[in-house]
C-alpha cells in the first residue's frame, strides 16, 4: 500500500466489558497507526449507544443512527447486554439492528489455540488445532419473523411463533464464501453443519444448496454433521476441521464451544462482514458484556485486539495484523494472562505486554 489512508471507525463500545475490550484494541490499533510512517492513520468517532443509553432515552441507537454509521470504513463494537434492559431488547436494538440493516452476512469466528493457555482438551496439548466457524449472519433463525398472540384468551393460552428463514440465495452466499476461505487455508475443507433429520424444510434446502456449491469446488474436501454430531466433534476430533459452516444459531452456539475449547470466550475475535462492500463490516470480539467482571479492569482483551487484526485485514494491511497475533501470541506464551484463563494480570497489563510485543 503506498498511498497515504486514513480509515474512519466508529467505535461502539456498548455496555460492561465491551467500554474496557474496545479501548484495549484501539490502543493497540493506534500503535500501529503511529508506528506505520504516516501510511495509514485511524480517526475514530465514539457512539455513547447501548443500555445505558436505552435507559436514557428509550432507545438502544439514535434513531438515524444507521445512516450516520453507513459512511464509516468500518465499525469496531464491544458487546451488548446489561441485566437492567431485556436481552432481546437490547440485541435488536443494536447489534442484530446494524449486522441486519448492514447486510453483514458473514460472522468469521476463529477458533485459535494461543500458546500458554491450557485448553480442557488434552487433545490440544499435543495435536496443532485451528479452525473457523463461518456463521450465516443474516437469516437462519435470527430472521426476526414470528409473533405473539391469543393472549387476550387469559393467562396460560399465549402462543408464540418464532419462524427460521433459509433462502437459497443466503444459503449459497455463505456456503461460496466458506469454499473459498478453505481454499486459503492449508486443510482444504468445508464442514456443513445441519440438522435437516429434524427441519426437513429449511435444512434441507440447505444441504441442497450445500451439495450444488460443493461441485463448484471439486478441489475441497467436504462433509454433512447433524449440528448435535458436530458439538461432539468439536471435542472428540477438533483436528478434522478447517472451515465449519453453519447456520445463525448453530453457529452461535458451536463457535461458543470452540471458544471454550481454546480456554475462554475472551480470547475469541469475529468479524461481521458485508464482503459485498456496500456497507461497512463491524468487527468485535464473540463475547458479551460480562456484568459479573464489568469496570474492575479485568476484562480479557484478547479476542477485541485479535477482532482489530480482522479489521486490519479487512483493509488490506495484512502484514500488521500478522504482526498484532505475534504479539498476541508472545505475551500468552509468556504466561501474562488475564484471571478467565487462570492467569492474575489485568486488562491494562495484556494491553501493555501486546504494544511492547507489537
Ligand atoms: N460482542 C458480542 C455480543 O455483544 N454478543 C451479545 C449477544 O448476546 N449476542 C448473541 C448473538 O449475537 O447471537
Amino acid at each position: 500500500m503506498s498511498e497515504q489512508r486514513t480509515f474512519s471507525i466508529a467505535a461502539i463500545p456498548a455496555d460492561g466489558v465491551g467500554t474496557e475490550v474496545v479501548a484495549a484494541g484501539r490502543a493497540v490499533l493506534d500503535a500501529l497507526a503511529a508506528g506505520s510512517g504516516g501510511r495509514f492513520a485511524f480517526e475514530w468517532t465514539e457512539f455513547p449507544w447501548g443500555c445505558g443509553y436505552y435507559e436514557k432515552t428509550g432507545r438502544m441507537m439514535d434513531e438515524d443512527g444507521l445512516e450516520t454509521l453507513q459512511d464509516f470504513d468500518a465499525l469496531y463494537f464491544g458487546a451488548v447486554g446489561w441485566p437492567s434492559v431485556p436481552d432481546h431488547i437490547s440485541l435488536w436494538g443494536l447489534r442484530l439492528r446494524i449486522c441486519q440493516n448492514f447486510d453483514q452476512w458473514a460472522n468469521v469466528r476463529p477458533v485459535h489455540f494461543h500458546p500458554g493457555i491450557t485448553s480442557p482438551l488434552r487433545k490440544a496439548d499435543d495435536t496443532p488445532l485451528d479452525w473457523v466457524v463461518v456463521r450465516e449472519n443474516s437469516e437462519g433463525e435470527y430472521a426476526g419473523l414470528g409473533g405473539r398472540n391469543l393472549a387476550g384468551r387469559g393467562p396460560g393460552n399465549e402462543v408464540a411463533l418464532q419462524t427460521a428463514l433459509f433462502t437459497e440465495k443466503g444459503c449459497e452466499r455463505i456456503m461460496r464464501f466458506a469454499f473459498d476461505l478453505a481454499r486459503q487455508r492449508d486443510r482444504k475443507k468445508v464442514s456443513s453443519v445441519t440438522k435437516s433429520n429434524a427441519q426437513q424444510y429449511g435444512m434441507v434446502l440447505w444441504d441442497e444448496v450445500f451439495e450444488r456449491v460443493a461441485a463448484d469446488y471439486p478441489d475441497v474436501e467436504t462433509e454433512s454433521v447433524l449440528v448435535d454430531a458436530m458439538s461432539a466433534k468439536f471435542v472428540l476430533h477438533p483436528e478434522d476441521l478447517s472451515v465449519v459452516v453453519a447456520s445463525n444459531l448453530n453457529a452461535d452456539i458451536l463457535s461458543d464451544l470452540g471458544s471454550a475449547l481454546a480456554g475462554s470466550l475472551g480470547l475469541a475475535a469475529s468479524a461481521n462482514l458485508n464482503p459485498d462492500r456496500r456497507f461497512p463490516s463491524m468487527f468485535e470480539p464473540v463475547h458479551g458484556s460480562a456484568p459479573d467482571i464489568a469496570g474492575q479492569g479485568l476484562a480479557n482483551p484478547i479476542g477485541a485486539i485479535g477482532s482489530a487484526a480482522l479489521m486490519l485485514e479487512h483493509f488490506g494491511l495484512n502484514d500488521e495484523a500478522t504482526r498484532v497475533r505475534k504479539a498476541i501470541e508472545s505475551t500468552t506464551a509468556a504466561g501474562l494472562l488475564t484471571p478467565d484463563v487462570g492467569g492474575t494480570a489485568t486488562t491494562d497489563q495484556i494491553v501493555e505486554a501486546v504494544l511492547a510485543n507489537l
